[in-house]
């Protein structure tokens, strides 16, 4: 016997002692001629249990800490992950909903991009995609970048969700209720955005910054005007919590010189109520690699410093709330000159193009990642404070002032090559995403109270490589007050030869680190390919705050309005109306029929189709189709929705239910007759029976 299988055996005999609690497992293995009597018998032994898994061990080549790894994440049928995380889709626009450990993923949300398995954009939700409209054009996709989940003290609260689309800036709104997009927001000054979204410790604020650069209010200058003409900005969103809407009344902008705004994060316990924000592009560079010009790359990266944003938004809301704004396109923006005439806005040095600012969960500490440097920088906010009370500094071209670097930082740790995001654990320890690397490292969080960690203060612990090169990382709670750990998931932007090649396009891979333990420990325990996508950031908040509705709170429930629908479809209230060229339809829906079947039309008319799914029952989803159409709807239980059309192709079309719901599925289904122009027109409803 090989030592390594020596050592399985020994990690088995844990484990099935473990295992032999329970009920015993009956997992299939696969034809194996050597496997031992006890799997076949399913006996409850713990020795027999053991030989089972070692066997299976190596068949598979599995190493003991395969085994661990996959004790440690496989979730049993039936039970529920400890932690819900939500990712950030990228350019499929949409947001993805994943049970940790598993890594299961549970729900796509449509934000930006219709989903049709949802029936979103394909007759329902496609006024809340007409929000997202710009210059009246549908823009029917995102870049979706950073999700936010609302917050109450600074901690996650299970209530709402936020995204950005950096292609086109636009946030938008999730409500957990139901895991449903709420709402649509264009930004009205900028057309891309990168530093949203982040939300204020009680979200009050949903921050929404800039990235590149262009006349405010999408309006035209030559780029040879770029430093008079072209402006960064940050949009401060008031949040309504009672109606679930961002409110753009109540809402702000600042005018920032033309740097390029990269991330933002809201301060918090001493820190809130202020705003940090990194920035790359304080050259100014404009390209134009096809003139003789440094590219971007390049002039980008020329000079050694740019500049960390920090913005007194409660002073800043004050000054818009007094009226000291200008309006651009509509919108009310507190320009550079009183920003920083009224002490709003100030910068500091930060080590050349940095990616990511994360405020520490004290709210003492702002830490920002070299991205071209191998530190990350940790700003202390009280050093900020005493800098700024001071009154000495220089100021840019913009009289912004520049405050001291060296009196503002408070470490600098060494942790690698192309340090890019930073999160947090309830051990002291902070957690630091690699490009380069690739890997994540591990660095104390000096001075953070309750440290459990041994480590003397803002050091090095130790590194694990992923593969392959990480973007965001995200710790469980691992941006809030109270940060679990736990679990790290890296989100990694190749994968490279992690999983089967499905063609040259290649999936992202998430992987799953466990950081329970202390020290340069923390191991790696499942790859997750991601194909549908490029998730930069995700959230991941324990799953017992999440309190989601299992059906609609009453029958006929429009869940874009948040209340009943006055006058949804009800069983017995079926019918038909027809006022001159438009017909409403009545339609209840319950397993496995409609109510009516036959729905006759003519031609040109404009048909309004109310649809209650009338079921009570967990699950129990029915889908709407018209063929030809562009019509798909998922009815839950209890849903009202709405669909409107021109019936302008005549023919006959079987609408049928898209969710497989009953034996009686295929079953559920009518028939929508569009009588053609140059036949005698239907002249009343057929008479609906109410149902008994
Ligand atoms: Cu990809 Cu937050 Cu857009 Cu960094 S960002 S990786
Ligand atoms: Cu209802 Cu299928």
């Amino acid at each position: 016997m090989s030592v390594r299988h020596a050592m399985l055996l020994l990690l088995a005999g844990g484990l099935g002692a473990l295992a032999s609690c329970g009920p015993q497992a009956s997992g299939p293995t696969g034809a194996n001629p050597t496997r031992p009597a006890s799997q076949t018998t399913g006996g409850g032994n713990g020795a027999g249990g053991n030989a089972r898994l070692a066997a299976v061990a190596q068949q598979r080549n599995l190493t003991p800490d395969d085994l661990v790894a996959a004790a440690m994440t496989y979730t049993p049928s039936g039970r529920h992950d400890e932690y819900i995380q939500f990712a950030s889709g990228g350019h499929s626009g949409q947001v993805f909903v994943i049970g940790v450990p598993s890594m299961r993923i549970l729900r796509t949300i449509g934000v930006f991009t219709p989903e049709p398995w949802q029936g979103y954009g394909y007759g329902v939700g496609n006024d809340i995609l007409a929000q997202g409209r710009v210059n009246g054009r549908d823009v029917l996709w995102g870049d979706t970048h950073h999700p936010a989940l609302s917050e109450t003290r600074g901690d996650y609260d299970g209530q709402f969700l936020f995204i950005n689309d950096k292609a086109n800036a636009r946030v938008a709104v999730i409500d957990l209720r139901d895991y449903e997009t709420r709402q649509i927001l264009k930004n009205p000054l900028s057309l891309s955005d990168h530093g949203g979204t982040f939300v204020t410790p009680n979200t009050e604020w949903v921050i929404e910054g800039g990235q590149y650069s262009t006349p405010l209010g999408m309006a035209y200058a030559p780029i040879s005007e770029y430093e008079e003409s072209y402006r960064g900005m940050v949009t401060f969103w008031k949040f309504d919590r009672n109606a679930g809407r961002l409110d753009p009344d109540r809402s702000f902008a600042m005018e920032l010189p033309p740097y390029w705004q990269d991330l933002f994060d809201a301060g918090k316990g001493p820190s809130e109520g202020w705003i940090f924000g990194n920035s790359i592009n304080t050259e100014m560079a404009t390209g134009g690699i096809e003139q003789g010009n440094p590219p971007f790359e390049a002039g980008v990266s020329r000079r050694d410093m740019d500049y960390l944003h920090v913005i007194n938004l409660v002073k800043a809301a004050e000054l818009a709330a007094a009226g000291r704004t200008v309006e651009i396109n509509g919108f009310d923006v507190l320009p550079l000159e009183t920003a920083v005439a009224e002490g709003v806005l100030y910068f500091i040095p930060e080590p050349k193009s940095p990616h990511g600012v994360d405020v520490a969960p004290s709210g003492e500490f702002i830490v920002v990642s070299g991205k071209l440097d191998p530190h990350v920088t940790v700003y202390s906010f009280a050093k900020i404070q005493q800098v700024i009370a001071s009154g000495q500094y220089d100021t840019d071209q913009f009289g912004v002032p520049i405050l001291d670097y060296d009196a503002c930082v408070e470490a600098q740790v060494e942790v690698g090559l192309g340090p890019l995001h930073t999160q947090f654990d309830h051990q002291g320890y902070a957690y630091t995403s690699l490009f380069l690397e690739p890997a994540v490292a591990r660095w104390t969080l000096g001075g953070a109270s309750g440290s459990l960690n041994p480590e003397p203060d803002w050091t090095l612990v130790g590194k694990t490589s992923v593969h392959y090169n990480i973007g965001h990382l995200a710790v469980a709670e691992g941006d809030t007050v109270s940060p679990d750990g736990n679990y790290l998931i890296a989100m990694n932007k190749w994968s490279i030869d992690r999983f089967m090649p499905t063609g040259p396009l290649l999936p992202q891979n998430f992987q799953l680190i466990d950081i329970s333990g202390t020290g340069e420990r923390m191991p790696l325990l499942y790859d997750m390919p991601m194909g549908i996508g490029e998730p930069h950031y995700a959230q991941i908040i324990r799953a017992d705050k999440l309190h989601p509705w299992t059906v609609y709170p009453e029958v006929g429930w429009n869940p874009h309005e948040g209340r009943v629908e006055v006058g949804a479809p009800s069983v017995g209230r079926e019918r038909i109306e027809r006022h001159g060229n438009e017909v409403h339809v009545y339609m209840t829906v319950v397993r496995s029929h409609f109510n009516p079947e036959h729905v006759e039309v003519n031609q040109g008319d404009r048909v309004i189709w109310h649809l209650t799914n009338i079921e009570r029952a967990l699950d129990a989803s029915h889908g709407f189709c018209i063929p030809t159409y562009n019509i798909n709807a998922s009815l839950e239980a209890g849903e009202y929705a709405r669909i409107e059309f021109d019936a302008d192709v005549p023919g006959v079309f079987p609408f049928y239910c898209t969710e497989f719901c009953s034996a009686l599925h295929l079953e559920m289904m009518g028939y929508l007759l569009v009588k053609p122009s140059d036949q005698a027109a239907v002249e009343a409803p057929e008479p609906i029976q109410p149902e008994s």
